[in-house]
């Protein structure tokens, strides 16, 4: 297996096809390459985990921020980790000693939004093949979310289409939040393209006066995505198998974020609380 960098939530999506209820637990052993407090993780390049993953070098959430203390690039260490249904974080991360480390420094990731910065604009195609930037939904405040239509696992990208749905109607129902819109951004541009997102969206009734379906150039759509830490790998051997982590973004009307909800336990009433709290447009 190749060496990548991924967000743990990787290793929980790849799982999720037989995934069981309970939250397991595993112990394993490496050395810190890197010690990131300001985003709560660890990078180790870890031994075998017996029984989940092979040997390979990723990025570990602590659940506690303290277990950061004193820890530095070069550290042995043995930790716990913990996988629930829709999270990993270690538990303990315990020194056993240190050694000087010949790898390059991990690179650091990509730049994801926080809360009050504005989003990147990119130019995207609607579900009816209308080139639409995203900045051309300035003036409403937004639920952004991103899925690809052949997402074969149920409480993944058809999920996020039911929280939407749901959604969707209490905007419909409330005044207040007339000018709330979806969009729900193809994480799978190259086979999502307009028609088929059309015919996806009626499938779930989409109002297209609410919610909005986006794809684009793959390229494009990539960069766009990544601002808000969405992390996508195509199984080359099998189109339909893409791995991929869950991220629903909350946009005010003048385009910055407010928030980003990770994985699938949000839920659609979250969600309104999130966006009537944003302030609405000046009119
Ligand atoms: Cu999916």
């Amino acid at each position: 297996m190749r060496l990548t960098w991924v967000p743990l939530l990787f290793a929980v999506a790849l799982t999720g096809c037989s995934r069981t209820p309970d939250a397991r637990t595993y112990e394993l052993q490496g050395q810190i390459l890197a010690v990131r407090p300001e985003r709560n993780e660890v990078v180790i390049k870890h031994e075998d985990i017996k029984g989940f993953m092979p040997g390979m070098t990723m990025p570990f959430t602590v659940k506690d921020p303290a277990l950061l203390n004193g820890r530095e690039r070069g550290d042995l260490v043995t930790a716990t980790l913990v996988v629930g249904e829709t999270q990993a974080y270690l538990t303990t991360l315990t020194r056993t000693g240190h050694q000087a480390v010949a790898d390059p420094p991990p690179p650091p990731p990509p730049d994801i939004l926080s809360a009050g910065q504005p989003v990147k604009d990119a130019p995207l195609v609607d579900q009816d093949d209308r080139p639409r930037a995203f900045s051309s939904f300035k003036g409403h405040r937004l639920a952004v979310t991103f899925i690809y239509t052949r997402c074969p696992i149920p409480n993944f990208c058809p999920l996020m289409d039911k929280h939407f749905a749901a959604v969707q109607k209490t905007i419909a129902a409330t005044p207040s939040l007339a000018d709330v819109r979806l969009v729900t951004v193809t994480l799978d541009p190259a086979f999502d393209r307009p028609a088929i997102l059309k015919a996806y969206a009626k499938r779930r009734e989409a109002d297209p006066a609410i919610w909005t379906f986006l794809t684009g150039e793959p390229a494009v759509v990539n960069t766009f995505a990544t601002q808000f830490g969405l992390y996508v790998e195509h199984n080359p051997q099998n189109p339909i198998d893409i791995t991929h982590n869950l991220r629903t973004a909350v946009i005010d009307p003048e385009g910055r974020l407010v928030t980003i909800h990770n994985g699938n336990s949000w839920t659609p009433a979250e969600l309104v609380a999130d966006l009537s709290a944003a302030p609405a447009p000046a009119n």
